[in-house]
């Protein structure tokens, strides 16, 4: 049988990175083969460029910054499709649907931001890891990268609420850092025993 395709996204600050990596560990525990995946992936040539735009050491046009994310998926397709194919889970912090509401946040228009992800993979399931901003702030606060400030990820948040639909599993992300993690096991848990064939159809409806 093949793997499951898990993402999980949400705003900075939500805790998706831990959590992700506790998933993998808990899951790996179990005996079951998973991997990890993190977009942007910074480890490649994209990701590199990416990664200094990040982090203000590069200044990039909207639009071109938000096709290298989307590159930097597209790079990663056969990848992960090998994987799932072997049986391999894959649990994926951010996709698409981060390189979408960011950047639609900054004030691209929704439907070209959507264009160039038209086709990847389609994950079996979507967690929506959801903080309040103010509970984001007491977390520490932000980071200094690109991005992370109030007032953008309140728009971001405002697009998270419009592209995710019924089949995403929004997890209460205020709770302890075991009730998270419990609650996103109980939402693999909960996976279907037969998820039919592998789709690579993101929002070719
Ligand atoms: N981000 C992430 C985008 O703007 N577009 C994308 O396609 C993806 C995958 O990059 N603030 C943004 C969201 C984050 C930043 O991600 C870096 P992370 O998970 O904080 O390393
Ligand atoms: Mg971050």
């Amino acid at each position: 049988m093949r793997g499951y395709f898990v993402v999980v996204e949400g705003c900075d600050r939500s805790g998706k990175s831990t959590q992700c990596e506790r998933l993998v560990d808990r899951l790996q525990s179990q005996g079951k083969a998973v991997q990890l995946f993190k977009f942007p992936d910074r480890t490649t040539q994209t990701g590199k460029m990416i990664d200094s735009y990040l982090k203000q050491s590069t200044q990039m046009d909207d639009h071109a910054i938000h096709l290298l994310f989307s590159a930097n998926r597209w790079e990663a397709l056969a990848h992960m499709k090998s994987l799932l194919e072997q049986g391999t889970t894959i649990i994926v912090d951010r996709y698409a649907f981060s390189g979408v509401c960011f950047s639609a946040a900054k004030g691209l228009d929704f439907e070209w931001c959507r264009q160039p992800d038209i086709g990847l993979l389609t994950p079996d399931v979507v967690m929506f890891l959801d903080l309040s901003m103010d509970e984001a702030e007491k977390r520490g606060g932000f980071g200094d990268e690109r991005y992370e400030k109030r007032d953008l990820q309140l728009r971001v948040r405002q697009e998270f609420n419009k592209v995710m639909d019924s089949t995403w599993k929004t997890i209460d992300a205020s709770k302890s850092r075991d009730e998270v993690h419990d609650d996103m096991m109980t939402v693999v848990e909960g996976l279907s025993p037969n998820p039919g064939p592998l789709r690579q159809d993101l929002w070719m409806d």
